[in-house]
């Protein structure tokens, strides 16, 4: 039998055994999308554990990023990160709005908060960070600087969903936050995503953004699009939520094991936890620097493979440098970012990913760490006889 490739991620399924009865239930009912019972109660529900005012549930959440910016009619220019993934910036494109990269900072990889008041022009309307791996953005000094200069903050917080900060959930920060539950997300409904707002009104207006505009039978209040969960999703999402704990435990005994076994390989850098942060262990990317390990970030890439691992280089290449974004002139001189870029791999994490699969990676990575050492010290040697 072929051994199974392991894959950056694996989605996590609930139980079939209780999917089932759900499932009946909306055969019997024949109520299938359009705000549904289990929509309604999906809703209620992941407002109550994440801790936030409301959600609105979305089809995925590139519509839901789309519609966040539409509901706070964004124009002109908005200010992001390079380094994420595409649909941050789709979004804005889809708007008819002009993205401007800002640099990121190298510790978390988010939008470094320092760079953002010298990207700001007269077109500059909102600042759209990116919770790059589910860390915190500095949420605080980003806020200052909105309200300093009168801007609206989105973040996407597709990787964000449960992370808290100081006991809140990080989805309460800025304006609005979207979240994203597709498939290789920590919490996935297979596609699906939300906006988390702060009002009733605002929840409204999204609601109506979401389903074409329709305010009533007779009455269509703005150029809405289609982008609603249905049934077998929310039903699916409620489920899983009943099982959310468990899986980050599993997720944070994996990520331990991870950084205790690199911590004393040079050259590779790992994230720290966060001070006051409840993370949700979303990704384990590292950063290898390839004059100190001896090897570069796409030969590591390329060995994983030899082992049927399949790493991620999430986020390589940088938005700026696609096509769409790379002659904006914003696109230049995002050194750390470009430099990050370069050096990144996400290993693979995901609940039941095998401990033995966790220690082949990290014998492959120390294994190359100690021939890359030896080859440095008879390089070293020979250069010193040669003398
Ligand atoms: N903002 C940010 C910061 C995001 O990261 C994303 C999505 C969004 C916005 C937009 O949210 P959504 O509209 O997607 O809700 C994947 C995901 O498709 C994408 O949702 C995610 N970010 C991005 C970071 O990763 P790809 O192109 O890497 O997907 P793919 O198909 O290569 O899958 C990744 C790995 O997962 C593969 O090794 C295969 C494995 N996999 C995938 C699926 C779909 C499975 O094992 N089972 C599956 O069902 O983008």
């Amino acid at each position: 039998m072929e051994k199974r490739k392991i894959l950056v991620t694996r989605p996590q399924l609930p139980p079939l055994n209780e999917f089932i009865p759900l499932l009946a239930d909306i055969w019997e009912s024949r109520w299938l999308t359009n705000n549904g019972k289990y929509h309604q109660e999906f809703e209620k529900a992941l407002a109550a554990y994440l801790g936030v005012p409301y959600v609105c549930l979305f089809a995925n959440g590139t519509l839901a990023l789309m519609a966040a910016l539409q509901c706070l009619h964004i124009k002109g220019e908005v200010i992001t990160t390079p380094y994420s993934f595409v649909a941050s910036t789709h979004a804005l494109w889809w708007n008819g709005i002009k993205p401007v990269f800002v640099d990121i900072e190298p510790d978390f990889c988010n939008l470094n908060p320092k760079q953002i008041e010298a990207a700001i022009t007269p077109e500059t309307t909102a600042i759209l960070p990116v919770h790059v791996y589910g860390n915190p953005c500095e949420v605080e000094q980003i806020q200052n600087l909105a309200d300093i200069y009168g801007l609206k903050v989105i973040y996407d917080a597709a990787h964000a969903f449960g992370v808290r900060k100081k006991g809140s959930s990080i989805l309460n920060f800025g304006d609005l936050s979207i979240v994203s539950f597709h498939a290789t997300k920590v919490f996935n409904t297979i596609e699906g995503g939300a906006i988390i707002c702060h009002d009733k009104k605002t929840k409204r207006r999204i609601d109506y953004l979401k389903n074409f505009g329709i305010a009533d039978e007779t009455t269509v209040v703005a150029p809405g699009i289609n982008a609603k969960m249905n049934e077998l999703q929310a039903a699916y999402g409620l489920l899983q939520l009943k099982y959310f704990d468990t899986v980050i435990d599993a997720r944070q005994h994996i990520t331990k094991k991870y950084r205790e076994g690199l911590k004393h390989i040079s050259g590779i850098r790992f994230l720290e936890e966060m001070e006051m942060v409840d993370h949700n262990y979303a990704y384990f990317p590292i950063f290898i620097d390839e004059m100190e390990f001896g090897s570069s970030r796409d030969d590591v890439f390329e060995a994983l493979k030899t082992q049927n691992i399949y790493g991620r280089r999430y986020f390589y290449p940088l938005i700026s440098e696609f096509p769409t974004y790379r002659s904006l002139p914003s696109a230049k001189n995002l050194d750390i970012a470009h430099k990050i870029s370069r050096q990144v791999i996400c290993l693979p994490l995901y609940p039941d990913l095998p401990d033995e699969v966790v220690d082949t990676i990290l014998s492959l990575l120390d294994d190359m760490f100690q021939m890359n050492s030896k080859k440095i010290s008879i390089k070293i040697l020979r250069q010193s006889q040669r003398k």
